[in-house]
């Protein structure tokens, strides 16, 4: 395997487009024949973290179990991708802390809260709004966003670049870093 491993991992809200953007960057990654693998947050949650809530702490332990996982596939030399939406700040940096220097890619969906709501994909903020849901995220639950990511992707009302662009801008960084 001609390749060198790293995590790229991608925070934001709920709808702010962080799997639409994993399986972007994830086929434009295998048109380069590259060996990519996606740990999505609400997948993970049928299987490895069917056991976790969305209170604080296990949102910490949803984040912990994901970070250890994707540094072994970035350990096997796989281009591990991480999408989920990773609240807490603190947590996040202690997966960058797994990775060797330069190794841990942190993309921040920057899209405003009102954008992600107008969007709803699967109607979640709707019943967040009526109280069918505790504790949504960007409703009544923090997200923390990132302060020295490596990638912001920031999307405005009226103003969304398409996943492909969104890829590329990723791609682009990582030919620069010597990863592709
Ligand atoms: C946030 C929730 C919640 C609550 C269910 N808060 O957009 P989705 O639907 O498809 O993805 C979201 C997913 C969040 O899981 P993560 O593992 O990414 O979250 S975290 O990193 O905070 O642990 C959303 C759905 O689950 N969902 N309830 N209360 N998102």
């Amino acid at each position: 395997l001609n390749q060198k491993g790293c995590v790229i991992w991608i925070t934001g809200l709920s709808g702010s487009g962080k799997s639409t953007l994993a399986c972007a960057l994830s086929r434009a990654l295998h048109a380069r024949g590259k060996l990519t693998y996606i740990l999505d947050g609400d997948n993970c949650r049928h299987g490895l973290n069917r056991d976790l809530s969305f209170k604080a702490e296990d949102r910490a332990e949803n984040i912990r179990r994901i970070g250890e996982v994707a540094k072994l596939f970035a350990d096997a030399g796989v281009i591990c991708i991480a999408s989920l939406i990773s609240p807490f700040r603190k947590e996040r940096d202690a997966c960058r802390g797994l990775l060797p220097e330069g190794d841990f890619i942190e993309v921040y969906m920057d899209v405003p809260l009102q954008v992600c709501e107008a969007r709803d994909p699967k109607g979640l903020y709707e019943l967040a709004r009526a109280g069918k849901i505790k504790g949504f995220t960007g409703v009544d639950d923090p997200y923390e966003p990132p302060l020295n990511s490596e990638i912001v992707l920031q999307q405005r009302e009226g103003i969304c670049d398409s996943p492909c662009v969104l890829a590329e801008t990723v791609i682009s960084y990582l030919e620069r870093k010597g990863y592709l």
